[in-house]
């Protein structure tokens, strides 16, 4: 049955070897019955320059390119890990690179995708930190860096930003119900899917004097997570690795 496949938050790094390896299981099985493959952020853990030579990068392109070549097509949305990701990755692994809302109509249904990051407009701290890594310049002289000085910059920023989140309440660090039907009215549409909370779950609400639906992907932790769409059905799948 003809059907597009959603996922996000892998954190994939070299410390991680087991959802490495379910992730490769996924892209050489589950993956290639999809008429599409849309990950929707935080693929990696922490992304600091198509030119890391840390081979796990490889590693995951080739698979990509795998699957992409066998027929899927394979779609990406930036995270707040992996927002420097870019062209030279994409063409390594055949992936296309998205926009940060990306309007998609499957089978009839129309749906919003984006990382989740922009919903949670409560986290003033995270918001205020977005804008400034943002800027294309502030990007263009962090990858004129030295590698060593970027690893070191990201450690740092990853090492403040788990500090931070220790601090912050569950409410401040999910989404805000206004951003997220703002998104759906904005865009005239009923759907959404996306990553970034962490809290797996299809939400009901109303956006547009219509019923919506927010699907919010699962981290890969201990377990993989997917989001399954048919002509009938927008499900969220939890599965071993
Ligand atoms: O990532 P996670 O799950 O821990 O928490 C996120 C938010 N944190 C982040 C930071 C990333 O983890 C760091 C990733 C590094 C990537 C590679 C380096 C690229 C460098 C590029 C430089 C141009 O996204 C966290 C949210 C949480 O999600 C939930 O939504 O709360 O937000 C923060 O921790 C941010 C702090 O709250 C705010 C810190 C204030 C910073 C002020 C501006 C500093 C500007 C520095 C510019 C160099
Ligand atoms: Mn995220």
């Amino acid at each position: 049955m003809a059907m597009t496949l959603f996922i996000a938050d892998l954190h994939l790094c070299s410390e991680e070897p087991a959802i490495t390896a379910g992730f490769l299981r996924f892209l050489a099985g589950t993956a290639r019955e999809a008429d599409a493959l849309y990950i929707l952020g935080d693929l990696f853990e922490a992304w600091i320059g198509d030119d890391d030579p840390e081979p796990l990068h490889r590693q995951i392109a080739l698979a990509i390119k795998d699957l992409v070549d066998s027929g899927v097509p394979c779609f990406f949305i930036h995270g707040n890990r992996d927002f420097l990701l870019g062209k030279r990755f994409a063409r390594l692994s055949g992936m296309t690179l998205l926009p940060e809302e990306k309007m998609v109509e499957l089978y009839g249904r129309k749906i919003l995708l984006l990382h989740g990051d922009t919903l949670c407009t409560d986290d003033h701290g995270y918001q205020a930190f977005r804008k400034k890594v943002h800027q294309p310049w502030l990007q263009w002289v962090f990858l004129a860096l030295p590698l060593f000085i970027r690893k070191r910059v990201a450690a740092r920023m990853r090492a403040d930003s788990k500090a931070s989140n220790s601090s912050k309440s569950m409410a401040i660090m999910d989404v805000n119900s206004h951003a997220v039907v703002d998104a759906l009215e904005r865009n005239d549409v009923q759907w959404m899917i996306h990553g970034h909370t962490h809290r797996p779950e299809i939400h009901s609400l109303c956006a547009n004097g219509k019923p919506a639906f927010r699907c919010v992907l699962g981290a890969w932790h201990t377990q993989g997570s997917m989001i399954k769409v048919t002509e009938n059905d927008v499900e969220l799948i939890p599965f071993p690795f």
